[in-house]
């Protein structure tokens, strides 16, 4: 080969999937896999590009397949949850709903013979599950009570609808942002408490006057991975809150993925996030790129972000910019529906609201519209003895990733043992303040472990010679007005002694103190504050 020529640049294993076929070619194939068996399609279609349009292989529950669909801004009405139920109702006890970190929804248990049917139900229901997984724009996210919230600066529900359309094609599909380097989160925040995480999103909209006028600052580059946890930087750009804040969307994912081969991002994957292409361009001429693809220079970004209230968690009664109307948000443990209280929700969405639920990333709901005359009566379902409006302080607050029971990359299951390990230390302790523990199952930290003012991440760690499940200890974590990601404290600590650990770090850090039935001898507070070594 002559000096001048230059070498093939190599690519991932993932790159030489999509090269072969992309990702959205299995659109109008699922009868033909259907007919064949999914043990006799292609691995790739099955194991991979199926993701494309939301249908995730379980390699822990083979038969069981998982549908992963796209509900922009958790935004969802009673008719779609109960078509969602009636979809895992059939599964019995394998049939389960999860609400995400991304406020998006989730169904288990799936026999691949229904898929196409399932399909059509979405059709019906106007859901769609189009390029939510692999290397496409996860589902978007904004505040859970948009255009319901008293302090709201701006209403996001047609900008995500128009992004997300633009990104998929009005859910037929779209080529065009079918092929990036890696996966891409987009979110637009219309409030004024950071609800949507903007520090971990590859592309964040917060809310800035500019010279008077209201629109947003745009962040750029957020994200959390095995090998970086990265926060978002600001990248000095304004946008009013229109049609060019989806066209700057569409400028950056045109930029990423036509820049991805030369700039190596799609040689390991590890380094393959838009941050990688932004550090290594530096933003100036990542800025530059940008507003070449736009073919107009951006605006310069407003002073300061609008963003001033510590993060709400939505969950009890408020009262909204619609007078005599209020939401509430109420406590969905582990994020985890089954088919019976997915159909009871929906059933009082209607009832009691106009029929909206509202998925959040804390893996909650909200129903709106509900007249002050009707909350008393509403207060007295027997959902809401499940799904509380005040639930204890830890168990309140937790967020888990999928874990074990279904996620192959899991070190260890999480979402059943936070919930336990919260409830054994919610009756244990009395805690003054919210502390919001995230859990995540392996380091690519999808329950946002950095996030956390605990977070927890799995791992493996020897006790008395054996090897057990353990976790990776977090704290710090800020989020809302001064979002911050938590820093690791310690590594391994067996889950068999998390009780007395947290117990430990809620009494030093978080000034909790043992109930009063425990709390005979204050030695034992302080035994335990000994225990913990952070
Ligand atoms: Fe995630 C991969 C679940 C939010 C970072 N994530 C996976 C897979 C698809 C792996 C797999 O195939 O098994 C998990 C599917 C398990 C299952 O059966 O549910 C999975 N991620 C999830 C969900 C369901 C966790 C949850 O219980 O809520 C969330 C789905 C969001 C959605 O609706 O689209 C989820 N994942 C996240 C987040 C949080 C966020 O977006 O705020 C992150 C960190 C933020 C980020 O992406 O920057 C996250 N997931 C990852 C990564 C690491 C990405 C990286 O750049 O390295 C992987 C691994 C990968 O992509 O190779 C991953
Ligand atoms: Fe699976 Fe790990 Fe994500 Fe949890 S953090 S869902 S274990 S990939």
């Amino acid at each position: 080969m002559a000096d001048t020529e230059k070498k093939p640049i190599k690519i991932n294993p993932v790159e030489k999937v999509k090269a072969e076929k992309d990702g959205l070619d299995v659109i109008g194939h699922l009868e033909e896999y259907v007919e064949a068996g999914w043990e006799n399609v292609e691995k790739s279609d099955i194991q991979v590009r199926l993701k494309w349009i939301g249908i995730f292989f379980r390699p822990v529950t083979p038969n069981k397949f998982m549908l992963r669909l796209r509900v922009s801004g958790g935004l969802m009405t009673a008719p779609q949850m109960r078509a969602m139920a009636d979809v895992i109702q059939r599964y019995g006890d394998d049939g389960s709903g999860d609400i995400t970190t991304r406020q998006n929804l989730q169904l288990r248990g799936i026999r691949f013979e229904d898929f196409p049917a399932i399909f059509k139900t979405m059709d019906e229901v106007g859901l769609t599950s189009m390029q939510s997984g692999m290397d496409n724009v996860r589902n978007l996210t904004t505040s859970p009570v948009v255009g319901i919230d008293p302090d709201e600066l701006i209403d996001t529900r047609e900008l995500i609808q128009k992004t997300q359309d633009a990104i998929t094609d009005y859910g037929k599909g779209n080529r065009k942002y079918s092929n990036l380097p890696r996966k891409f989160n987009i979110a637009y925040e219309g409030g004024r408490d950071n609800s949507i995480h903007a520090e971990i999103n590859d592309l964040a909209f917060v809310p800035a006057y500019r010279e008077g006028v209201l629109g947003f600052n745009v962040h750029v580059g957020g994200y959390l991975s095995a090998q970086r946890a990265q926060e978002a930087l600001n990248m000095g750009v304004w946008v009013p809150p229109n049609d060019e804040a989806v066209e700057l969307c569409e400028a950056i994912l045109t930029v990423y993925t036509e820049n991805g081969l030369e700039e190596g991002l799609r040689t390991a994957r590890p380094k393959a996030r838009l941050f990688w292409l932004m550090e290594k361009w530096g933003m100036e001429l990542f800025r530059e790129r940008i507003e070449a693809e736009l073919g107009r220079s951006l605006l310069s970004a407003a002073p300061e972000d609008e963003i001033c209230q510590d993060k709400k968690d939505h969950l009890g009664v408020h009262p909204q910019k619609q007078e005599g109307m209020n939401y509430i948000g109420l406590h969905v443990p582990s994020g985890r529906f089954n088919a019976e209280n997915m159909h009871a929700l929906a059933d009082l969405a209607e009832a009691y609201g106009n029929g909206e639920i509202r998925l959040t990333v804390e893996q909650n709901v909200v129903i709106s519209f509900i007249p002050d005359d009707r909350i008393e009566a509403l207060m007295q379902e027997p959902l809401l003895q499940t799904f509380k409006t005040e639930p204890a302080t830890l168990e309140r607050s937790i967020v888990s990733c999928t874990g074990a029971s279904y996620c192959n990359f899991a070190i260890i299951e999480t979402k059943m043992r936070a919930l336990e390990i919260a409830r054994e230390l919610d009756a244990k302790y009395d805690i003054p303040e919210r502390v919001r523990m995230h859990w995540t199952g392996c380091p690519n930290s999808c329950g946002q472990a950095q996030a956390g003012d605990i977070g927890l991440m799995g791992t493996k760690t020897k006790k008395d010679g054996k090897s057990v499940d353990a976790v990776k200890l977090f704290l710090g974590g800020q989020v809302g007005k001064d979002a911050k990601l938590g820093e690791l404290v310690q590594k391994g600590i067996p889950c068999e002694d998390l009780p007395e650990v947290l117990g430990g770090i809620l009494v030093e850090k978080f000034g909790a103190t043992l109930k009063s039935q425990a709390a005979d001898s204050e030695s034992a507070q302080e035994s335990i504050a000994e225990a913990v070594s952070v």
